[in-house]
């Protein structure tokens, strides 16, 4: 039976799975979710994952949830031979879960997340200077703070890790939030390193298809 994948267009969370299915070679049946429709909310979905989440994976008739969850099925399912997403030994692989969590709580949550919430989840009303300023200062120190992890062309060696497909729907963000709101200048914040780093996952041969096209042009 195939494996099917539950995505949503522009969820960074799925977008690292869409990346992970990609880079493994999974064969895998894309189900595409829109928010707008209300689709994750549907009884349909809902009787798959009751969180109504994506990402979402059901592996011949057995679901699973949780964007982390999923990349660690998929490497220890699909990786043949060694461990990609989470290569090396006990401490390299330990590296690559520390450095997801990072990406996660302190880039994301506390930093992107938080300047999406001003300029796109307020309605009319104008984003408060302060937070931005403080949540543009926390991307700032993440960003320079991955740029020192990186170890070659990628966070863990010389192909992408877990690690690296976490953290990069966050940087396309940095550029997503830019194009929308010059004003923001976030692109300024990303050093050179994870400017060249976002530049190599762009040139994956995968990448375009996993790109969301709501955010093209
Ligand atoms: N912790 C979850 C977060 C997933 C999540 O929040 N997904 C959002 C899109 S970014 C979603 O599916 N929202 C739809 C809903 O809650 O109905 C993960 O890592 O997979």
């Amino acid at each position: 039976m195939a494996l099917f994948f539950y995505h949503g267009h522009g969820s960074p969370y799925s977008w690292r799975v869409w990346l992970a299915l990609e880079q493994l070679r999974v064969p895998y049946e894309l189900k595409v979710l829109s928010f707008s429709e209300g689709d994750t909310r549907k009884p349909e979905f809902v009787a798959i994952n009751p969180r109504h989440t994506v990402p979402t994976i059901v592996d011949d008739g057995w679901a699973l949830w949780e964007s982390e969850a999923i990349l660690e099925y998929l490497d220890e399912r699909f990786a043949s031979g060694a461990p990609v997403l989470y290569p090396g030994d006990a401490r390299s692989r330990a590296r690559v879960r520390r450095l997801s969590r990072e990406a996660q709580e302190y880039l994301n949550l506390q930093g992107v997340d938080r300047i999406v919430d001003e300029y796109f989840w307020k309605g009319d009303a104008p984003p408060d200077e302060a937070k931005l300023a403080e949540a543009r200062e926390r991307v700032a120190t993440e960003l320079a703070y991955f740029a020192k992890e990186l170890r070659g062309d990628y966070l863990a060696g010389s192909a992408p890790s877990a690690a690296d497909l976490v953290l990069y729907p966050m940087v396309a963000y940095v550029k997503r939030v830019t194009q929308r709101k010059p004003e923001s200048k976030l692109t300024e914040l990303i050093p050179p390193p994870i400017a060249a780093w976002a530049a190599r996952i762009e040139a994956m041969p995968y990448f375009d298809k996993t790109f969301p096209p709501h955010w093209r042009g």
